[in-house]
């Protein structure tokens, strides 16, 4: 079988961040050569540039959230991007932009997977759950509640980008690395059942035993969808994020979660998203994140 086209699709905004530059994170990937690494890996990469939006206000929030006319117009601008790619049988790579771009794409993913009839899988690595509500946010910043929203818990404009209300069931998530959740989002997760490998279970088994939990009973009809957020790796190592939380995972337990990942051979989309320039140093965090893609996208130090 040849190997799949994959599409960058840049989505170059921090509409829904508490901290502005994730919109430079587009360029940054770019910079680090993410196109050519995964080209020498074999892959046909077409780069399809950059979706347009609304430019960010900065703003306090409204009624529990801030830019929400804009952060709708951001997502339905992404929603359209990737599943145009996934229709054409492009796997696509999202380069973000803040992680409320989430709901735009893994919305996406949901409405070509229903059509396809094939099951879901999400696989959420962030040092966050992003399952904030307008009641439970301190900040009102969206890119906090993009899970919530996609569980169909959230204000319309955003549940029902792609038509489906809810995009996906809490059941398709496996959130891996957590380690900074608000009191309310706690109940809230806890209510709606979600896989959650926090830093606790990760240091309590390691991430060899996480993965294959968080991988069990994926098959051959499964389309897996990673939205890796930048924040879900240790500060040390990554500190170009506007939401550092100290105590994530180091470098080979980042790579193992990747290699594992793409041992399984359906990962089919991607996010890579709150990769902030402006908090990075020489853009160290951008060369780590193309280096970890390429263990995502089978890079392995033998032939295994
Ligand atoms: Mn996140």
């Amino acid at each position: 079988m040849s190997k799949q086209t994959i599409a960058l699709v840049g989505a170059p905004t921090d509409i829904g961040a508490g901290h502005r530059g994730a919109s430079m994170g587009p360029e940054a990937l770019r910079v680090a050569m993410i196109g050519e690494r995964l080209r020498r890996r074999g892959f046909d990469v077409t780069d399809r540039g950059n979706l347009h939006g609304p430019l960010n206000p900065w703003q306090p929030p409204t009624d529990g959230y801030r830019h929400l006319p804009e952060v709708a117009a951001w997502n339905q601008a992404v929603h359209e991007g990737i599943y145009g790619e996934l229709s054409q049988g492009r796997l696509p790579i999202m380069l973000g932009g803040d992680h409320c771009l989430a709901i735009g794409s893994v919305s996406a993913v949901a409405r070509h997977c229903r059509e396809q009839g094939r099951k879901l899988r999400v696989l959420w690595l962030d040092a966050h759950t992003d399952f904030n509500t307008a009641l439970g946010t301190p900040t009102g910043n969206i890119h906090g509640m993009p899970v919530a929203c996609l569980c169909g818990n959230g204000p319309a404009e955003l549940t029902g980008i792609g038509g489906h209300v809810p995009a996906v069931e809490p059941k398709v998530f496996r959130q891996i690395g957590i380690r900074s959740v608000d009191d309310p989002e706690k109940k809230l997760v806890r209510e709606a059942g979600m896989d959650v490998f926090d830093m606790r279970h990760i240091d309590e088994v390691g991430m060899k035993r996480t993965m294959e939990e968080a991988l069990a009973g994926i098959d051959a009809d499964t389309h897996l969808h990673v939205s890796f957020d930048v924040d879900f790796l240790d500060p040390s190592i990554a500190p170009g994020v506007g939401t550092t939380v100290r105590g994530g995972p180091n470098y080979r337990e980042a790579q193992l979660c990747m290699e594992m990942i793409a041992d399984t051979g359906r990962l089919g989309s991607l996010d890579i998203v709150e990769l902030n320039p402006a908090y990075d140093k020489r853009n160290a965090t951008a060369k780590l994140a193309v280096d970890l893609v390429e263990s995502l996208f089978g890079k392995s130090t033998l032939i295994r």
